[in-house]
C-alpha cells in the first residue's frame, strides 16, 4: 500500500502526464509494479488517462474512503484506518474491535452501512457511497461522567471539517447533530464501555449525509445533505480526512485541558444557545431557553427562576416551533 500511495501522490503532484519509467525511476520499482497499482487505481474507479509515449495522467481521484486515497489529505497512520466496504454498523464494528484489543484511535469508515444507529434504538439511513460514515475508537484517560462531552468534541471536528471542505457554515444542536438552515446534516452516536471509575473505550460514531441528491420520504422534510446545499458533487475523500484530522485536534484539546478550553467555540457554532427550546424526555417535555452548557457537556435551560441541567443521552431537543 506504501507504494501505491507513493505513485498517488506522484500523480497527484504532476497533475500532467508522467511516464512509467519516471515512475519506476522514481520510486525505485518496476515497471510491472507501476501498472499493477494503476490497475488497482482504475479498478476503486479513479480514472487515470495512459498515452503510449507520454505515460499516465490522473483525471479523478477514485470515490473511495481507504486509507490510501485519505491519506493523500491525512497523515493519519493508515494501520489506524479500518475501511470496509460494508459494514452493519461503524460502531458496532469498532465496539468490536475494542473489545478485542483494537488501539486508542483507531477510526473505522465504510462506503455502506446496513444497520446504521441512531440514539435510543432508532435507526440512521444511508445508500452505499453517498454518506460519510465513520467512528472514532478511544480510550480517553477521563472520569466516566465527562464522557458525554465527546459529543461536543466530535460535533465541533465535524462542523470544522465541513466548513474546510465545503466553507458551509453549520450550526451544532445539542447534543448530537450538525444541522443547516433547520435540517440535519450528521448525527452524532456515542457508545461507552466503562465501571464506576474509568472508561475502557469509547465509540464516536458520525454520519454525514454529503452527496446525496434526495431521502427517503420519513426524513425528507427533516434532513438535508452538502449537495443539496451547494449544488454540486462533495469530495468525500477530502472531507473524511478533514472531519480525522479536525476532530483528532479537538480531542487532543479536550484531553489536555477539557472542555472548557473548547466551549467558547462550541458557543459560537450552537444552533440552539438564547433561543426557545423543547426538551424532550421521554413522554415529558420542559420548554425554556438554553441558556449554555456545561462542564460535562451537559444542556443547561433557563425557564422563569427555574434553571435545569440536561445530560446528553436522556434527551432531544427542538425548536419551539419544529426540529431545531
Ligand atoms: C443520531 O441519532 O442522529 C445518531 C446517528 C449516528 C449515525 C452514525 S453513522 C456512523 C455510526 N454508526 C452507526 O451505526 N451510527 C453512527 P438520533 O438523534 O436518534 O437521530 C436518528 C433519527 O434521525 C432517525 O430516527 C431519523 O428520524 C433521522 N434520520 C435517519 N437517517 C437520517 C439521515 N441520513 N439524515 C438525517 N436524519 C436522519
Amino acid at each position: 500500500m506504501a507504494v501505491r500511495n507513493d505513485i498517488l501522490k506522484l500523480l497527484v503532484e504532476r497533475e500532467e502526464f508522467i511516464s512509467g519509467e519516471d515512475i519506476s525511476d522514481k520510486l525505485g520499482i518496476s515497471r510491472a509494479a507501476v501498472w499493477k497499482n494503476i490497475k488497482t487505481l482504475k479498478e476503486d474507479g479513479g480514472i487515470v488517462e495512459a498515452q503510449t509515449n507520454k505515460g499516465y495522467k490522473l483525471v479523478a481521484l477514485p470515490d473511495l474512503l481507504k486509507p490510501e486515497y485519505l491519506n493523500l489529505y491525512t497523515d493519519k497512520d493508515a494501520k489506524l484506518i479500518a475501511w470496509m466496504e460494508s459494514v452493519d454498523s461503524t460502531n458496532t464494528y469498532a465496539k468490536k474491535a475494542a473489545r478485542e484489543g483494537a488501539p486508542d484511535g483507531l477510526v473505522v469508515v465504510t462506503e455502506n452501512q446496513t444497520g446504521g444507529k441512531g440514539r435510543l434504538g432508532r435507526g440512521w439511513s444511508s445508500n452505499p457511497g453517498e454518506a460519510v460514515t465513520m467512528s472514532f475508537l478511544r480510550r480517553p484517560n477521563i472520569r466516566p461522567e465527562k464522557a458525554p462531552a465527546l459529543n461536543l468534541v466530535v460535533a465541533l471536528g465535524i462542523a470544522k471539517g465541513i466548513q474546510q471542505v465545503c466553507g458551509i457554515d453549520a450550526g451544532i444542536k445539542w447534543p448530537n447533530d450538525i444541522v443547516y438552515e433547520g435540517k440535519k446534516l450528521c448525527g452524532i452516536l456515542l457508545e461507552m464501555s466503562s465501571d464506576m471509575d474509568s472508561i475502557e473505550y469509547v465509540v464516536c460514531g458520525a454520519g454525514t449525509n454529503v452527496n446525496q441528491k434526495a431521502f427517503p420520504k420519513e426524513i425528507r422534510d427533516k434532513a438535508t445533505s452538502l449537495r443539496l446545499i451547494k449544488g454540486a458533487a462533495i469530495d468525500r475523500v477530502r472531507l473524511c480526512a478533514a472531519f480525522i484530522d479536525a476532530t483528532e485536534r479537538y480531542f487532543d484539546v479536550f484531553l489536555s485541558n477539557g472542555i472548557g478550553a473548547l466551549l467558547q467555540e462550541y458557543c459560537s457554532r450552537s444552533a440552539i444557545l438564547n433561543n426557545e427550546v423543547r426538551v424532550l424526555c421521554g413522554n415529558e417535555e420542559y420548554i425554556g431557553a438554553c441558556i449554555g452548557f456545561g462542564e460535562n457537556g451537559e444542556l443547561i435551560v433557563k425557564h422563569g427562576n427555574e434553571q435545569r441541567v440536561f445530560h446528553a443521552g436522556e434527551v432531544s431537543v427542538r425548536g419551539v416551533n419544529g426540529y431545531v
